[in-house]
């Protein structure tokens, strides 16, 4: 229930981005009372950013525990009287927020907004805002974290046996660095006391003409909730403000004759006025459809075919801190590539992202922050060495009620959006272990209920061991997302009988009915290593490799998709296997081409997005 924050006719949000005062916690800084006086000895910090890359050493970067961001406050006299709440888009992973030393709510999951109400609290003049974050992650977290390491506890034991060996650590059971803080804007909004608190939008179009991309009409169903007393009117706008329909009551329909659909690479956007009381908010809205029909993936009735990427939100030196400029970048290179689509791995990213993926015309898979809900990972002896089962009730992973608030939150926030055509539930996670499907199945059903949109739902999965007949995704996904590096952590370099492994398995999946992607598959190449003969970590193996697995995929009338892991290179725990982060990017991680952002442009410029 919280509409993306925008100054309108009845709304004001006030920006809290800046440099705020910013400390370490050392233990005592809950007992000592942080939060009710200026830190002590503070330094400088930017919000929004993670902290770990901006100041110098290892005790900011792998920072383990609490830290305190803090800032002064006014808020106008007139906004007094409205409802006034705080909204902060991302604090990863667990935020409290205090008010002049009053603690005024917390929030745990480090993707996702927040609000927490400023009513009655707000003094005229300075107001003492604290937010103190935790970035710790365990096994009843999303993500999970532990005492090993995804990569094979290799990474926390070299860390453990360094000089610093004795600090408190955190460890990921992912591949990717754990930045935290507080990452997205934090906001100040005011709105009139009796407020829209929510607005689902869902349509139906009928006469569709997929060949010509054409339909007759579109009906826009909207629900509305309101807090208060109040008349609510809708307003159907087209994109540029010209009025096509309207309605009165909280729920109801308006009609466009003859709409332009949102389709891949062009996102023609409408636009929903909702007027109710005083108060008056503006949600943009695509029209399209998205159905699954035997092993198609239709949009707008037309059989898509993925091609794009896993991404991740993570550049220097803001870390995951929300970055415009090169998401802008981003989607122009896959424009420049003929990449049409995207998966946020492995979280919800920016909803500034979302809407330019919307604006855009890019397809997104959107993911939960569920990564790491599988203790095969690291030999299979995670959490203090023991070798469980992941499901184990006893010693497994107690994940369970951050699922259904991530999956609660993540389609609450962004079951509007145009772009987003696949929910994904989790990415790799034990799928096949015994439990899988009981703790999944409820989870599934739970994105099902509360999209209002009915979109398809999977499971992003990496189980190989007889994966169609054993893997729960078989059974709950409407589409099959698979992460699978034949020829590299499976063959390689040996790409021959790479091949015919990633041939016998496609083969496999071929009879179960449901289209399939490959979500992941990629090689580390470190950029400006080239041989005549590919080696593994060359530029000329990483285009070795995709042109083997792509010669496969073609092979594959049920294969819709492929996206290549990773966009661009990023940061990770240190291990041996990673150099200064994970090299699978076809970019840098500055977004400078290896050879196989060139292989790639030629290879998808050839592909069209609909067969
Ligand atoms: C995976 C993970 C991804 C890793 C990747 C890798 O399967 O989903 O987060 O970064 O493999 O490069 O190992």
């Amino acid at each position: 229930m919280m509409l993306y924050p925008t100054t309108t006719d009845s709304r004001t949000v006030i920006d809290l981005g800046g440099i705020w005062d910013f400390a370490l916690d050392d233990g005592t800084g809950f007992d000592d009372r942080w939060c009710a006086a200026p830190l002590a000895d503070a330094m400088t910090m930017p919000v929004p950013a993670s902290y770990n890359d901006l100041k110098e050493g290892v005790d900011i970067r792998d920072h383990c525990g609490w830290v305190f961001y803090q800032r002064t406050v006014q808020v106008p006299a007139a906004l007094r009287g409205q409802r006034v709440v705080l909204r902060a888009d991302a604090v990863t992973h667990h935020a409290r927020v205090y008010l002049n030393g009053e603690f005024l709510g917390e929030h745990r999951g480090g993707f996702l907004p927040f609000e927490v109400e400023l009513d009655g609290h707000l003094a005229a003049g300075d107001n003492l805002l604290t937010i103190a974050v935790d970035n710790v992650i365990d096994h009843t977290t999303l993500p999970v974290g532990g005492t090993g390491d995804m990569l094979g506890g290799g990474p926390g034991a070299a860390l453990a046996d360094s000089p610093s060996g004795s600090r408190k650590q955190n460890h990921p059971n992912f591949d990717f660095f754990n930045y935290c803080g507080i990452t997205r804007p934090v906001r100040l909004c005011a709105t009139p006391r009796e407020y829209i608190a929510d607005i689902a939008l869902t349509s139906d179009v009928e006469g569709l003409d997929g060949a010509s991309g054409t339909a007759a009409r579109a009906t826009v169903h909207y629900e509305v909730t309101t807090v208060g007393d109040g008349e609510c009117t809708v307003e159907l706008l087209d994109a540029d403000g010209a009025r096509i329909d309207g309605a009165r009551g909280t729920s109801g329909e308006l009609v466009v004759e003859s709409p332009t659909l949102w389709r891949p690479g062009a996102g023609h956007l409408y636009q929903v006025r909702v007027r109710f009381g005083e108060d008056v908010y503006t949600e943009p809205f695509g029209i399209r459809t998205v159905r699954i029909d035997g092993t198609r993936f239709l949009i707008n009735e037309r059989p898509f075919y993925f091609k794009g990427y896993g991404k991740h939100e993570d550049t220097f030196p803001a870390g995951r801190g929300i970055n415009l400029p090169m998401n802008t970048r981003d989607i122009a290179l896959m424009g420049w590539q003929g990449a049409n689509s995207l998966r946020t791995s492995h979280y919800p990213y920016s909803e500034e992202m979302m809407r330019q993926c919307d604006a855009e015309g890019v397809v997104v898979i959107d993911e939960t922050a569920a990564v790491g809900i599988n203790l095969k990972f690291g030999g299979g002896a995670a959490f203090g060495g023991e070798r469980v089962e992941t499901f184990d009730p006893e010693h497994g992973v107690r994940t369970g009620q951050a699922h259904r608030e991530v999956i609660r939150d993540l389609i609450t926030r962004d079951k509007n959006h145009a772009c987003v055509v696949v929910w994904s539930i989790a990415n790799e996670p034990d799928s096949g272990a015994p439990g899988a499907y009981e703790y999944f199945k409820p989870l599934f059903d739970l994105a099902r209920e509360l999209d209002p949109a009915k979109r398809p739902c999977t499971l992003v999965s990496v189980q190989m061991n007889d994966a169609p007949r054993t893997d729960c995704s078989a059974r709950l996904s409407d589409i099959i997302c698979l992460n699978r590096y034949y020829g590299w952590y499976f063959g390689g370099p040996d790409l021959a009988s790479s091949e015919e492994g990633l041939r016998a398995e496609l083969a496999q999946w071929a009879g179960l009915g449901k289209p399939l992607m490959l979500t992941e598959f990629g090689a580390d190449a470190v950029a400006g290593l080239h041989d005549t003969t590919p080696v593994l970590y060359t530029e000329e193996y990483q285009v070795d490799y995709y042109a083997m697995n792509c010669r496969v995929l073609d092979e594959f009338d049920f294969v819709v998709g492929e996206q290549l892991w990773n966009f661009a290179d990023f940061a990770t725990s240190q291990s041996l296997l990673r150099v200064q982060g994970n090299r699978k990017g076809v970019f840098t991680r500055d977004r400078k081409p290896k050879l196989a952002a060139h292989w790639f442009r030629r290879r998808w410029s050839a592909i069209p997005d609909f067969g």
